[in-house]
């Protein structure tokens, strides 16, 4: 009999996280199945490698690329860090809470080079088709070789898509824009904020990207930033240049935004932080994931599995607060039904109430940080992921929001200790306002 293969799309922190689950239990002397992992650009790391391009790249494909120069971690890296491989583990030492972009590719990067499963990645592969066929059982997966311009398809028993979902931008419409004077972009085609230097700028939006892209902008030296919201404003102590108004609701006369409060702005640029779409156009429509931005995802058993065909798995789907060891739950747990070590139930209907019931229970949760951390904790308790003080990293996250209260503008300045290690992080050697130098070198030098 031929061996089972399992096609991995993506090879960023979700589909990573795949590789080593299954490089560890080879460790540990299973028999695993063939691993194929097919990923677009030409190396791992997913929206953690930086790109200058927008838009489309060298071979006409839509850039994955969300991120931005000079952006530091959102949160405190005590709450995304992996239990099978500590920042102590990859730096030689304890390192401050709000690494840099290049940080933490670098930290991810860092154990999958460990685990040695580079050459499972076809790199430069895109996926184009997924298809089942339910006389073989099997799934065709067809990808393009970009350099050869080769396509090809070949069988797998099982998929794991992880492919991200900050990729493809959600960009509403507003009366007036087609006359509007300046630069109107989405969140996922900004790139340095010097660009906006001695500039008016309006963010659209009161999630992450509004938050941090606003702040950066500031930062950078924007003379203004306003904020314009659909639901509610974030509400933090901003600077005295920065304010936050209702929805936009026309541009008129070139570069001026009314407000549907009636309010008036001048601007020069409009980012639109809108958020982003779970977009898999490479999934014939029984396999395509459509869901909202929450935590609990539409249409996978126990987050993770296609309701549809239990042999279909989505990584990292969800809204996130954690993230790196969320993937890595994730990822470990949908090992462990590849392996034949968890069960998943073959009524579609017990997997369809799994689901209705993770929603109605994300729709009564009081505190969403917990939700989720109670979601890690029910994956990695069926795994051998090694066990992790899944309360303190909510607490960590709890603290963080706490800092961000206080000062929005300082809250990357506090330090958080290790639930692996239990080590405390030490203070980064210049505050986040006063440091321009994003790179590796400056932040490693404590
Ligand atoms: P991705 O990182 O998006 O990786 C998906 C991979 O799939 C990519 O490499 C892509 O090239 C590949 N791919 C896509 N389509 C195909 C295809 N058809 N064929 C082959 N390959 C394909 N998280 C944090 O923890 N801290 C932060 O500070 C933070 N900041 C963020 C800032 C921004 C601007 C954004 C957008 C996200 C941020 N995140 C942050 C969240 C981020 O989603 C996760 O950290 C993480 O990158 C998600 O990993 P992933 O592997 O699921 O997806
Ligand atoms: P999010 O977290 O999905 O947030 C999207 C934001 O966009 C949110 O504030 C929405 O407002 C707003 N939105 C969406 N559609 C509209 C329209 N039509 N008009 C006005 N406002 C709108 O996306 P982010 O990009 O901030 O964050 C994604 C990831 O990137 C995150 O993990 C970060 O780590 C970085 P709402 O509150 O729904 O009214």
């Amino acid at each position: 009999m031929s061996k089972t293969r399992v096609a991995v799309i993506g090879a960023g922190p979700s589909g990573t996280a795949q590789l080593r689950a299954f490089q560890s239990a080879a460790a540990k002397g299973e028999r695993i199945p063939e691993i194929v992992c097919f990923e677009k650009q030409e190396d791992w790391g997913g929206l953690w490698n930086y790109t200058w391009r927008t838009g489309t790249d060298e071979y006409g494909e839509p850039v994955h690329g969300s991120m931005y120069r000079y952006l530091w971690s959102n949160g405190p890296k005590e709450g995304l860090e992996f239990a099978d491989y500590t920042f102590e583990e990859h730096f030689g030492k304890q390192i401050a809470s709000y690494p840099p972009r290049a940080v933490l590719r670098d930290y991810i990067v860092g154990r999958v080079q460990k685990a040695g499963v580079r050459d499972w990645c076809r790199f430069r592969h895109v996926v184009r088709w997924v298809t089942w066929n339910e006389a073989t059982g099997r799934f065709t997966v067809t990808a393009e070789d970009l350099p050869a311009r080769r396509v090809y398809s070949e069988e797998f028993d099982y998929v794991v898509c992880a492919t991200g979902h900050f990729s493809t931008p959600n960009v509403p419409g507003f009366e007036g824009l087609e006359h509007f004077n300046g630069r109107v972009l989405h969140a996922h085609d900004f790139r340095d904020a010097l660009e906006f230097k001695d500039k008016d700028i309006m963010v659209i939006g009161t999630s992450y990207s509004a938050e941090d892209i606003g702040s950066q902008c500031w930062k950078y030296g924007c003379r203004s930033v306003t904020v314009s919201y659909r639901t509610r404003p974030m509400g933090f102590k901003w600077p005295s240049n920065w304010e936050e108004l209702p929805l936009l609701e026309r541009v008129e006369n070139g570069n001026t935004c009314v407000f549907r409060d009636g309010s008036r702005r001048r601007v020069d640029a409009i980012i639109m932080c809108t958020g982003y779409l779970h977009h898999f156009p490479f999934m014939e429509e029984g396999l395509r994931l459509r869901s909202a931005n929450r935590l609990a995802t539409a249409d996978l058993y126990k987050g993770v599995v296609w309701v549809k065909n239990p042999r279909l798995f989505y990584l990292g789907m969800q809204d996130q607060w954690f993230t790196f060891n969320m993937f890595d739950a994730q990822a470990w747990w949908v090992r462990d039904v590849i392996l034949g070590r968890i069960a998943v139930p073959e009524d579609r209907a017990v997997r369809e109430a799994d689901v209705a019931r993770r929603v109605a229970e994300e729709d009564a949760a009081e505190n969403p940080i917990r939700y989720q951390g109670d979601y890690v904790q029910e994956l990695i308790d069926e795994t051998d992921y090694p066990s992790f003080d899944v309360d303190g990293a909510c607490q960590c996250f709890y603290e963080w929001k706490k800092h961000k209260k206080e000062d929005i503008m300082g809250f990357r300045d506090n330090c958080y200790r290790s639930v692996m290690t239990g080590t405390m992080a030490p203070k980064h050697h210049t505050r986040w306002v006063e440091a321009m130098d994003d790179s590796m070198e400056s932040y490693l030098r404590n």
